[in-house]
């Protein structure tokens, strides 16, 4: 029987979770391991030569779950460590409050935690709804119904090495369907707020955006789910022929840059 992790950035007791959760329990076997608290836009951290606490909680529908004081990734990293059952099939992080688009991904604990996954050999999908403030249950199990289509499939068809899903649905109950799409450019708008000893970054949400057509941020913005494979090798491939003919060596002048 398929066998499917559960997990998320928003923390535990978020309706995401438990949204995805119950669309997953459909597919196979689930096992939650997420977060004891919100931990949105840790990025890929990973809680090393420290205590990490955890215990068992259950979801609001009596679900049991597995709460760790960590990042998402040290979910999935202590997960694949032995304090789960490993490996799952797939991992499915969500569904988080608020759209992981562009540059986010290397914020989203999210997507951290997919890519956390692929390194341990587990394929996965990052799923997130483009609705930051959303508690209405129709929005995360209109999300859910297109998360269960697209793992679905991935169970099926099987991703490459170091390769995530980036899955993210509009803020509409009435999903128009999927676009497959490219990483878009966001433009953060934040301002620091500085008072004499605390500095605090804040700034209008959701902030500046270029939405181009066929990217994430332009398929969410116009009523589609966007599906955005990411890949781990961040290697900018494109620009290593004009890196070589910058013609760098352990014997080149500095030219005199200072
Ligand atoms: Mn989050």
């Amino acid at each position: 029987m398929t066998y499917i992790v559960v997990t998320n950035d928003d923390g535990v007791f978020a309706p995401g979770l438990l949204a995805l959760t119950m669309a997953m329990r459909e597919l196979g076997r689930v096992s939650v391991i997420a977060p004891s608290i919100n931990q949105s836009a840790s990025g890929h951290k990973k809680t090393l030569h420290q205590d990490i606490p955890y215990s068992q909680v259950a979801l609001a529908d009596g679900t049991p779950a597995i709460s760790v004081g960590g990042s998402p990734a040290d979910c999935i990293g202590v997960g694949a460590l032995g304090l789960i059952e490993w490996p799952p099939d797939i991992v499915v992080s969500g569904i988080n409050r608020g759209p992981n688009v562009s540059q986010d991904i290397t914020y989203s604990g999210t997507v951290t935690a997919a890519l956390e996954s692929v390194i341990h050999g587990v394929p996965a999908v990052a799923v997130s709804l483009d609705n930051r403030v959303a508690n209405d249950i129709e929005l995360y199990r209109e999300s859910a119904r297109v998360a269960a289509i697209v793992t679905a499939r991935t169970l099926q068809k099987q991703l490459p090495p170091l390769t995530i899903l980036n899955l993210n649905t509009p803020n509409s109950d009435q999903i128009k369907g999927i676009r497959l799409t490219r990483q878009g450019v966001r433009i953060y708008q934040d301002e620091l707020d500085m008072k004499e000893d605390v500095v605090r970054v804040v700034g209008p949400d959701p902030g500046g955006m270029t939405d181009e057509e066929g990217t994430d941020l332009w398929a969410v913005h116009n009523g589609y789910a966007s599906l955005t494979p990411i890949h781990l090798d961040m290697t900018a491939h494109r620009f290593m022929a004009d890196l070589a003919a910058w013609d760098i060596t352990t014997d080149s002048p500095n030219n005199g840059a200072s």
